[in-house]
């Protein structure tokens, strides 16, 4: 099963996707997501000029061996551009090598631990009654388990909250790129955060009750005592984990939250090697692995970040928002059917365009999540229907300060 032809696919049915397409002698066509939101053509001129090349002719079914010597052989190692290049590779050749043995993605990842994977989606509101109508929304669409995120008084706009109106005008629904030449500027405030945020989930708790798993996402936006504050105040309302609370480089950090907060922590979406979490993991300062296979080196390695995690009790929370193309999603559901310490997975939905170019076999009921039975990941990529939408430049925002210093976004 030798490579013949690789293609980088980019389109942007309701946001920007690069995708590496994979031929092989014998006609079978594998596909890799590469997408890295405001960055995608960084990764599109990584994987055609340096790594295509390097493909073609070899054989398709030495993934562990393609995968080290993508990474060794390129001296200058890690990097989101870098990894979601190797990651696009790794995740094609594990999709050939299920299509050409017949079988879904996760019977070659040691088959099903389990029958169906727990997804949590994206509630939001502006103020506490239109939050509730976004929980129950998303109840009545099955979802099980809720992130809750929502508007902080005096702030304009913040990240995840769907309703609230953008410099652009437009509604955040879901997907924090904007289409434009320049990122939005966003305003930030953690003091009148921390204040705010409590009383949020006191007012979910009266409404929902202690039994529905509510979690949250800080973004990064507090230092290590601000998050350990907001980890204690959080307690009494029972997460099921807070979600990036400190900027994720300085993995120490996340000692000084642990000692002060039994709230659950996950970490990691913007983390692309297992060397970001290693001390993380070993001293047991998490509970949930983030990463996307996308930003991670492909399903190889984040299969070896979860194995070492269990040896610790830390569960998967792996990354599923709209910038990981169904393909990454798919990759994503393999790997959390087969893994024995899978803890849940963030679903949101795509758009309807997206869905007509990445034509998906994966299921949705009761909030739950299954990969399909097809060979392979399970996705076809419609060509004539990625042509139609052309990439497009779009930014993730940013944040300042009242004073005007940029913070963390
Ligand atoms: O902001 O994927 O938990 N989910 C998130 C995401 C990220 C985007 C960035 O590309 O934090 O919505
Ligand atoms: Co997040």
């Amino acid at each position: 099963m030798k490579i013949d032809r690789a293609e980088v696919v980019v389109t942007s049915p309701d946001r920007n996707f690069v995708t590496l397409r994979l031929t092989t002698d014998d006609g079978l066509v594998g596909l890799g997501d590469a997408t890295l939101n405001g960055r995608e053509l960084a990764v599109v001129a990584y994987l055609q000029e340096h790594v295509v090349p390097l493909l073609l002719g070899s054989d398709a079914h030495r993934i562990e061996d393609t995968w080290q010597f993508l990474y060794r052989s390129a001296y200058w190692r890690r990097g989101p551009v870098t990894m979601a290049a190797i990651a696009a590779v790794d995740v094609a050749l594990w999709d050939l090598k299920a299509k050409a043995a017949g079988l879904p993605l996760y019977q070659l990842l040691g088959g099903a631990s389990r029958d169906k994977i727990l997804a949590y989606g994206h509630a939001s509101g502006r103020d506490l009654p239109e939050l509730f109508d976004s929980i129950r929304k998303h109840q009545a669409l099955g979802y099980q388990a809720i992130r809750v995120q929502t508007a902080i008084p005096g702030l304009k706009a913040i990240y995840g909250v769907a309703a609230q109106t953008q410099t652009s005008g437009k509604r955040y629904d879901y997907e924090p790129a904007q289409r434009a030449a320049r990122p939005a500027e966003e305003d930030w405030d953690t003091r009148a955060y921390l204040r705010h945020l409590p009383t949020v989930f006191e007012g979910v708790r009266a409404e929902f009750g202690p039994e529905l798993p509510l979690l949250h996402d800080g973004h990064h936006r507090m230092t290590p005592i601000q998050a350990a504050k907001l980890g204690k105040s959080l307690e009494p309302f029972d997460l099921f984990w807070l979600e990036d609370c400190t900027p994720a480089e300085n993995q120490d950090a996340l000692r000084l939250v642990r000692s002060h907060t039994t709230t659950p922590l996950a970490i990691g979406e913007v983390f692309n090697t297992v060397w970001d979490y290693q001390t993380l993991i070993k001293d047991q300062l998490i509970d949930y692995v983030r990463s996307a296979v996308t930003h991670t080196g492909g399903i190889s390695p984040m299969k070896k970040i979860l194995d070492y995690a269990a040896q610790y009790q830390i569960k998967s929370g792996i990354h599923g928002p709209t910038d990981i193309s169904p393909v990454g999603m798919a990759a994503a559901l393999h790997l959390d059917l087969a893994i024995h310490n899978f803890g849940i997975q963030e679903y949101m939905q795509h758009g309807d365009a997206t869905n007509s170019v990445f034509e998906q076999s994966f299921s949705f009921s009761d909030g739950y999540l299954h990969p399909g039975n097809k060979p392979g990941l399970g996705v076809d990529l419609n060509v004539d229907e990625a042509g139609k939408y052309p990439y497009q430049t779009a930014y993730l925002p940013f944040n300042r300060l009242a004073d005007g210093t940029v913070h963390d976004w």
